[in-house]
């Protein structure tokens, strides 16, 4: 029989009446939370220390970021802080013995003894004296994990300034990048300012196992070194001979140690002429002062330390004071294997605030080089999205040229340092043109900050066009202010509540109570008692849900269509039955 187009609209209408039917439903109103205060994106109040400059001899690359780093702090560790004016020092937060150059032994215009003296600084600990955290520094708006860290010796106050408890510019996380010369001799010296005894491991780098003294120079309580002791300080010893991305780190108690922040890069530079390195990059990120070698194959330089932070072991410094408790919840009671990484920082960072010191500065046809490296306890797999790198070195050896790889994923197990080479050429492999470029690791639980996305160790590729004037990339999708509020990393604002044209909020949850699953959450106008729910529960139970009434209604609806194709049959079966009722 032919099909009339009729017949199957009308019974596809009788098919889904009855679901159309339960559709019909009244939400409850949407809600829209205050999120509080959004912070200025970027304070913009270091406009000259952006521009390229020189200063004590000292070069210095242009930094177009939010929050470049000051000049003056770059010329004292290029400089030394023995042979720079006091005015520059003053400028800065360092120690006037922090970095000491001297003795151009080899005659080739640089100097060749480098004595580095590192304090250990607790950041957003316990404080004695009142009801807060001090020194603080903030991952993200309002975070402030408990943390330690290797820092350059200071001058002064530990904060910023009289008005605030925030950590001077130098108490920071990550433990700073530290670079020195092949074929130097380097003194590392530690005063441990810290309650804890603490040592220095040196990962990957060049060092004989006792130094000129015969006391133990790895580090390694077990095996070499003694502890230093709260109070006390010791120098180890090191003259590399091969050059590359290394690392530092406290050896004592290190599966909570290291965890808490005590961890760097220690980079040897390959050895030049007249090059003076830049002693420390604090905070990681750009390298304005980049050595000879690298420029001779690179225009700029980037130090990306990725870290990661159980926020269980990171308050145990907020929740106790005295050193003997903090020992015992930390080292016995606090278990790692239990553990769960909540904060995922870039150069001591989470998004949003990676973008104000953590964005790497494009343009066309230039050669990047970056150093990455992984202090967290897990693997990472960090993407470049409009870019593919070529991994130069692993650990800090260089690749065969004809064997390195290009990617736009590079793996990176816990302590390992990969070397890369952007190329900014658009040719749809290097690079696909310029934009903003996020680069972020693809293990999901790292693009957030306790579990709220966007969040993590995301950053961006910023080409200069896209950079506003006080450093902030221009973008063109969702507006970020949201996530520079409080509210919005406690937990408390929708995620989706700003989204223009949308607006999709939240219900009132107030006294609201989960009804039983068979009730029908989706009609209710507003919460009713749980007494009310539950009885309804009871009447729906007994056929009446949205699922049962399409069933029926599907059944009914096939029914009605057999019955109206098959019309004329049952008619004339009707007429037959009435005949043969006369014929009787
Ligand atoms: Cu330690």
């Amino acid at each position: 029989m032919q099909k009339h187009p009729l017949h199957i609209l009308f019974g596809l209408i009788i098919i889904f009446s009855s679901s159309v039917a339960v559709s019909k439903a009244e939400l409850p109103a949407s809600t829209k939370v205050d999120k509080g205060e959004v912070e200025i994106l970027c304070r913009s109040l270091e406009a000259e220390w952006r521009k390229a400059q020189t200063i004590e001899g000292v070069k210095i690359q242009e930094s177009l970021r939010c929050d470049p780093d000051n000049p003056a702090q770059i010329a004292a560790e290029v400089k030394g802080t023995n042979n720079i004016s006091m005015e520059t020092l003053m400028n800065t937060f360092f120690a006037a013995d922090a970095i000491i150059k001297k003795d151009d032994r080899d005659g080739d215009g640089d100097p060749d003894l480098i004595i580095i003296k590192l304090e250990v600084t607790e950041l957003n600990g316990h404080s004695p004296d009142f009801d807060g955290l001090v020194p603080t520094f903030d991952i993200a708006p309002a975070i402030q994990p408990g943390l330690w860290v290797f820092a350059p010796k200071t001058r002064g106050m530990a904060t910023n300034s009289f008005v605030g408890n925030d950590a001077n510019p130098l108490l920071r996380a990550p433990s700073p990048s530290i670079r020195v010369e092949q074929g130097d001799t380097v003194w590392l010296h530690l005063e441990n300012s810290h309650y804890f005894p603490h040592t220095i491991h040196l990962h990957g780098v060049d060092h004989p196992f006792v130094d000129n003294s015969g006391e133990g120079n790895d580090g390694v309580p077990q095996s070499s070194d003694k502890f230093v002791l709260p109070g006390q300080s010791k120098t180890y010893e090191i003259r590399p001979r091969v050059p590359g991305t290394f690392v530092y780190h406290c050896h004592v108690q290190t599966h909570v140690h290291v965890a808490m922040g005590l961890i760097g890069m220690l980079i040897v530079e390959e050895n030049r002429p007249n090059n003076w390195v830049q002693t420390f990059n604090v905070g990681g990120g750009q390298v304005r002062h980049p050595s000879k070698a690298i420029l001779e194959k690179y225009d700029s330089e980037y130090d990306l330390h990725y870290h990661a932070m159980d926020k269980e072991l990171h308050s145990i410094i907020q929740n106790y004071n005295d050193p003997r408790l903090i020992a015992k919840k930390m080292n016995r009671e606090y278990d790692n294997t239990d553990a769960t990484d909540d904060y995922h920082t870039l150069n001591g960072r989470s998004f949003p605030y990676t973008l104000r010191e953590s964005i790497i500065v494009a343009e066309p046809d230039k050669d990047i080089k970056i150093r990455m490296f992984n202090s967290s306890s897990e693997m990472m797999a960090i993407h470049t999205h409009g870019h593919k790198a070529v991994i130069t070195h692993y650990d800090g050896i260089e690749h065969n040229p004809r064997s390195q790889i290009m990617r736009d994923v590079y793996d990176i197990a816990p302590a390992q340092r990969n070397d890369m080479k952007i190329n900014t050429v658009d040719d749809g492999l290097h690079s696909y043109g310029e934009g903003i470029w996020i680069f972020h690791d693809h293990m999901e639980k790292g693009i957030t900050n306790d579990g709220m996305n966007p969040g993590g160790n995301v950053s961006a590729l910023v080409y200069k066009k896209y950079l506003n004037e006080v450093g902030m990339p221009k973008a063109i999708g969702e507006k970020i202010d949201p996530l520079f509020t409080k509210a919005f990393h406690d937990r408390k604002v929708p995620v989706w509540q700003d989204v223009e044209g949308w607006n999709y909020g939240e219900i009132d949850a107030t006294d609201y109570k989960a009804p039983p699953p068979a009730a029908q959450v989706a009609v209710e106008t507003g919460p009713k008692p749980l007494a009310v729910l539950e009885k309804e529960a009871l009447q729906n139970s007994s056929g009446n849900s949205a699922f049962s009434n399409f069933i029926i209604g599907l059944i009914l609806g096939i029914l009605a269509y057999i019955l109206f194709l098959n019309r004329e049959k049952i008619m004339a079966m009707i007429s037959q039955m009435k005949g043969e009722e006369k014929n009787v």
